[in-house]
């Protein structure tokens, strides 16, 4: 499966509608695939990329907006007053390649910041999201060209013709966290191949803290970020004509001290029998199903991970409270 780069907003002909279903059908079987080999192998688990569907993006929204979810604020407060330094240190950048750009408000205060850009290219798998963010941006930025791209960020194997000039790439949200240590260099290998040589990456990173901070951000009291995780068992009932009954699992998030990680997990609450496309599947009482990672990193620690896939760290920002931390790496 080649090509998960559909782009676009752009034509309507025959072609593109008929790609359109064909990248539509593959990935409900790659779903399908995935959902089937997680749940019946051990330990369980389901690929966090999955939690974001259309209800999905929208209850992360949320997340973002609760007290206790502290990363987006803190990015967005290290934004608002280091931009200018930000843009200083990346020099001349013409294009703006954003992975996972979600609703791109963050984004807004990066255009304003680089004076000079051209072209933003907003990469993510929520189509919706994406003409929101387009529409949105437009009116502020008169200069600027906009080419959203709808796929996978994970396994884009070219950047458009579009991307002209020198690059700036920005992952932000501490997104790369979803992914393990492995996963996370790979990637950064890969962004390194599709932004080029003299490109620069500006990525948000959320720091090492205390749990009693990080539980409450992933295990809140209105239970947004329960409801984001079950959500996942939502939508595997309607698309992959599952029986999930939700009152009978929970979400459990935990830290691991030794991986510096929070560990997501839906949790079984009976000695139960799920069908799912078909298939029986048992769950005792107490067992897990893992859904996702959020790791977490010291300055130092992420900085040696860029190094590792060629990212040289140029300059790294931390607010006075020291949750989260901008990188700005370039590549030579
Ligand atoms: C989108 C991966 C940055 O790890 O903080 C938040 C996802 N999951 N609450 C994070 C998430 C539950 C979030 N990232």
């Amino acid at each position: 499966m080649g090509n998960d780069i559909s782009s676009v907003l752009a034509g309507n002909s025959p072609d593109a509608d008929a790609s359109q279903a064909a990248l539509q059908a593959a990935a409900h079987a790659e779903f399908a695939q995935a959902v089937l080999d997680g749940l019946t192998g051990q330990p369980r688990s389901l690929p966090s990329r999955f939690l974001y569907d259309e209800r999905g993006s929208e209850l992360f929204e949320e997340i973002t907006k609760l007290d206790e979810y502290y990363p987006t604020r803190a990015e967005t407060a290290l934004l608002q007053s280091h931009g200018a330094d930000i843009a200083e240190h990346v020099g001349d950048a013409d294009t703006l390649v954003e992975f996972g750009s979600g609703s791109s408000r963050k984004t807004s205060l990066l255009i304003d910041a680089l004076d000079g850009l051209d072209t933003y290219i907003p990469i993510d798998v929520s189509e919706s999201y994406l003409t929101e963010a387009a529409e949105w941006l437009a009116p502020q930025h008169d200069d600027l060209t906009i080419k959203p791209l709808v796929g996978d960020f994970t396994r884009m194997e070219a950047l458009p013709d579009t991307a002209r000039g020198q690059k700036l790439g920005f992952f932000s949200g501490s997104t790369i966290g979803n992914l393990t240590r492995d996963e996370a260099t790979a990637f950064l290998l890969n962004a390194a191949q599709l932004l080029g040589r003299d490109s620069t990456f500006l990525v948000g990173i959320d720091l090492k803290k205390s749990p009693d901070i990080l539980i409450p951000a992933y295990d809140d009291a209105e239970g947004v970020s329960a409801s984001f995780s079950l959500n996942l068992l939502t939508r595997i009932n309607r698309e992959l004509d599952g029986n999930f009954d939700l009152a009978r699992f929970g979400h459990r998030a935990v830290y691991n001290e030794r991986e510096g990680r929070i560990e997501i997990y839906l949790e079984s609450l009976a000695d139960q029998s799920v069908r799912v496309l078909g298939r029986d599947i048992a769950f005792a009482e107490g067992e897990r199903i893992h859904t996702e990672y959020s790791h977490k990193y010291s300055v130092s620690e992420f900085q040696a991970l860029a190094a590792t896939a060629g990212w040289r760290g140029m300059k790294a920002w931390t607010g006075d409270e020291g949750l989260f931390s901008l990188h700005l790496l370039r590549l030579n």
